[in-house]
């Protein structure tokens, strides 16, 4: 009889202090709103990206505003990279001078952040600071063959939200 009462007691203080760490939980939010808005209270979000022929796969379509890491996978057998672009266009419907996105020169998107040509097999990442909008990612390569990635398909919506 005793041990059982032993367990109940536990049990009992275990209950406790689950109901204790939620609570401290909450504390923690709410210390984090009473810091004013500063970067404390921002996201930040990991997006693993499979990139290869001909196509640009996240594992995520869309994540809060704040930091975002993308953790970009060559899994394909040719060299890419990843350009991330703010705009309103449509992901396939972009502006193309000699089969290149006009990443540089076009009003209507702003290129804003680029994991430089990697190689294939390999991996790389940026860190960056979104704002809410919407997003495309895209591989802006053009082989010596004329070949476009762009055009073959690397491209995919991204949206930040708030
Ligand atoms: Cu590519």
């Amino acid at each position: 009889m005793r041990r059982k009462w032993l367990l109940l007691g536990i049990g009992a203080l275990m209950a406790v202090l689950a109901i204790a760490a939620v609570a401290c939980g909450g504390d923690d939010d709410d210390d984090d709103d009473s810091d004013g808005g500063n970067g404390d209270a921002v996201g930040s979000s990991v997006v693993n990206v499979d990139l290869f022929e001909y196509q640009i796969v996240p594992d995520l379509d869309a994540v809060a505003a704040g930091s975002v890491t993308f953790n970009a996978s060559n899994v394909g057998g040719a060299t890419h990279e990843l350009v991330i672009i703010r705009t309103d266009v449509a992901p396939d419907a972009l502006p193309v001078i000699e089969n290149h996105v006009a990443d540089e020169s076009a009003e209507e998107i702003a290129v804003i952040g680029r994991i430089e040509e990697f190689a294939a097999q390999s991996d790389a990442s940026i860190t960056i600071d979104l704002e809410a909008g919407s997003y495309v990612l895209i591989c802006n390569i053009v082989e010596d063959t004329g070949t476009s990635h762009y055009e073959e398909g690397m491209h995919r919506a991204f949206t930040i939200s708030e």
